[in-house]
Order: C-alpha cells, then structure tokens, then sequence
C-alpha cells in the first residue's frame, strides 16, 4: 500500500527529529571538564602526558614486608587519620582504595587519633580493612584544647563576623582545635615519637592508581620533606593577617628562611593579585594538605616549632580560620629547599570536589587530566601552575 507523501515527509522529519535528540543526549562533551580544553591557566594540563614512577632510587615490595615481617624493609612510618567514630564507614572507605593500591603490598600501620574514645565499631571495622597493624588514640587536651590564651567571647564574636563574610565552619570551635593541631601539634603526640614519616589519609577520599614502591622509603631514600598532589588557591577571608604575622617573624629570625626557598611561590601576585591583596602578601596558594606525605623532622624543628608558636600565640587559628594546609605551605616555602618538595603525579587521588588523575594504565576510575567534577568555576581554584612554575615538576 502507497503512503501518501505529507504522512512519508513527516515520518522522515521524526526519524530526523528522533536522531538530533539521541546525538544531543550522548554527543562527545565540549564542557569545562573535558579533559585539555576546560581550563585557562595552563596552555596544557601536565596531567594529560604520561606519567611514570618518579625519578630516583624506588624500593619495591618483597617478603621483608609481610605485616609481621622481623626485619622488615619498612622505614618509621605510618598512615595517619584525624576521624570521628561517626566517619568510620568513609574511613573504611580511603582504607580499601588505599590498601588495594598500595599498602598491601607494604603494610604500613595505620594510626587513627580522635578526640573522644574510639568505639568498638570503630575499631573492628578498620582493622578488618588491613593486614597491617592499626593504633587508635585518643588526643589529650593537652593537644586539643584551645590554649589558656583564647578569650571566647572574641571568639564568637569573630567567628559571627567571620561567618557573615561567608567563612565556611568559622563558629565551628571543633573545625578549628582540628586546623591547629594539624599544623602544631600531631607530631608531638606520643604514639608518633618513633615515626618519622606519615601519609594523611581523611575519610572518604579515593585513590586511583596502583603505586608499585614504597613511598616512605621515596621519601627518604630521595631526602624528600614533603610531598603533595593538589595545589589550591585559599579564600584569604580565612587568613588576613597570616602573613603579616608571618613577616613580623620573619623580621625577628630573618636567617631562617632558607637559601633555596620558594618564598617567590608564597608571594606571587601575578596570577591572582586580588587574593595577594587580600591576604596582605600571601599568594594564598598551598598544598591541599589532606593529602600529604612528610617527614616530621621538618615539623619538629627548632625553626617550625618557633614559626608554630609564633602562630600559636598570635591567636589566628581561633580569632580568624588559618588552615593548616596554608600554615604547613608558607613553612615549607620558606623555610626549607623547595627541591625537598615532591608532587606525587603518579598517585591518582580524590578529596572532593579535586581530582589528581594521571594519564597512566595503573589507574582506574578517574578521568585523566580532570581536576574536578564540580562546578566549573572550581577550575580558578587550580594553582599547580604556580608551583610548577617557581619550583618545577619534580
Ligand atoms: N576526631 C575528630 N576528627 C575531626 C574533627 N574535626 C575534623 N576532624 C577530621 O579532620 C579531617 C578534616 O576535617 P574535615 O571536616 O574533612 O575538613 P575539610 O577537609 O577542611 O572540610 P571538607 O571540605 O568539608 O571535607 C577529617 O579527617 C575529619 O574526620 C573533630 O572534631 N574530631
Ligand atoms: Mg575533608
């Protein structure tokens, strides 16, 4: 049977109709994420070229690391976590990508710290998420509380200023004692004095790829002090007078700074000059410190330890929101060899809503080159290109 030409033509047009609708839903994306073209800072994100193993002497796994292994290849080293007992399941969650990745092949303890008494469930759900041997402790007030020094009532009423500026957790008291120990006084606990390394681990974070060496001995072996895998830009709200404080102690210890520093890094105002302005001379770009691997010599120096309390004493965890991840950056910038710094490109992480994801067959379940699936505006935030420019890729 014949169909008349109008009911032929309109047939055609819905298959037309039918096919733009299919190629609009799954064609290619051309947004802000698509790896290489969503991003003005760089003229090519690093990320896109092949990453390998790094450079340097690399120790790979053997029987020497077995979990109960006597003498044992691994150096004075933990994985190290800050958590509540209401995270475990998050926790849990950085453990298995974590172990699956890495240390069941090396076996690093794990050493959990939190401010109240761990649960049982706490603790039987991690240890069944490793061989290797994990340590719980609690923090002492000693370590936790704000120092006598802190007056609440201006307290709160800098964090209700703070917090009308838009400052994320500035009446969170907790958010703050959590900052300042992360930047002064976790090396100092007890558990940790025979350590010298550790890897910060938080809940809920991922990690991608498969690292075949151990990182620790990376670190000493290479005499590395620190070693990150995303720079960021902070909001200077957070910090105002960090870096006058900074200057005033550098003003009173001037032979501190280190000959090779990046102190051009910690005081760049190229890039974003309004958040230099802000931040009074602080570029504001640091390393995202719930990731990092350390040496603690570095934080138990004379000269850290005389920078914290310098800090410490200046009020500005409590009075305003200094971070430790900003406190920990402008040390390192200034006071040690900015060549003892490593970015790890090779270890694929995700801490929300930021991404370090190698173009590298060992990884799996990020998208190369991507450094966030949030917001595009998020991109701003990306300041690796700082790093690499004073201080290198290496
Ligand atoms: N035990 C304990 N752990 C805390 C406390 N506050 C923060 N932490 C831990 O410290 C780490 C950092 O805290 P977060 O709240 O994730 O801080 P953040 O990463 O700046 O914030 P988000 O971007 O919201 O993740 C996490 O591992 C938390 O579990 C606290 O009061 N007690
Ligand atoms: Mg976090």
């Amino acid at each position: 049977m014949a169909i008349a030409r109008p009911v032929r033509t309109l047939g055609l047009l819905a298959v037309l109709l039918w096919c733009f609708f299919l190629y609009q839903m799954f064609k290619p994306s051309t947004s802000v994420f698509t790896p290489g073209a969503r991003y003005m800072n760089f003229e090519r994100d690093p990320m896109l070229d092949p990453t390998g193993e790094p450079d340097g002497i690399l120790v790979r796994t053997s029987e020497k690391y077995a979990p109960d292994a006597e003498d044992s290849d691994r150096v004075a080293a933990t994985l190290l976590a800050l958590v509540r007992n209401e995270e475990v399941d998050d926790m849990v969650a950085s453990m298995v990508d974590l172990e699956r990745t890495w240390n069941h092949k090396f076996n690093y303890p794990w050493t959990f710290f939190n401010d109240k008494p761990f649960s049982a469930e706490f603790k039987k759900k991690t240890q069944a998420a490793t061989n290797a041997k994990c340590i719980y402790e609690v923090i002492s007030d000693e370590f936790w509380q704000p120092p006598s020094w802190i007056d609440q009532d201006k307290f709160d009423a800098s964090a209700a200023k703070l917090e009308k500026q838009g400052v994320q957790y500035a009446k969170m008291m907790s958010y703050h004692q959590m900052c300042r120990w992360n930047s002064g006084m976790f090396y100092k606990q007890p558990a940790l004095k025979d350590m010298r390394y550790y890897w910060r681990v938080e809940p809920k974070v991922h990690f991608f790829c498969d690292v075949d060496y151990d990182v620790f001995r990376y670190m000493q072996d290479n005499n590395k002090t620190y070693g990150f895998t995303i720079n960021l830009y902070d909001d200077p709200k957070t910090l105002p007078t960090l870096w006058p404080e900074t200057q005033k102690f550098l003003a009173k210890h001037p032979t501190y700074l280190h000959e090779q520093s990046a102190h051009k890094w910690v005081t760049d105002d190229i890039k974003r000059p309004e958040h230099n302005l802000a931040a009074q001379g602080f570029s504001t770009c640091h390393f995202w410190s719930n990731f990092e691997v350390a040496d603690m010599e570095f934080w138990r120096s004379k000269v850290y330890e005389d920078y914290f309390e310098h800090l410490d004493k200046a009020g500005g965890f409590f009075y305003e929101r200094w971070g430790d991840a900003p406190v920990h950056s402008i040390a390192l910038g200034l006071f040690e060899d900015k060549s003892k710094i490593h970015w790890f490109r090779d270890i694929g992480y995700q801490h929300i809503p930021f991404f370090n994801c190698p173009n590298s067959p060992k990884c799996k379940g990020c998208v190369t080159g991507r450094l966030t699936d949030g917001e595009a505006f998020l991109h701003r935030e990306d300041c690796r290109p700082n790093w690499f420019k004073y201080a290198g890729q290496g």
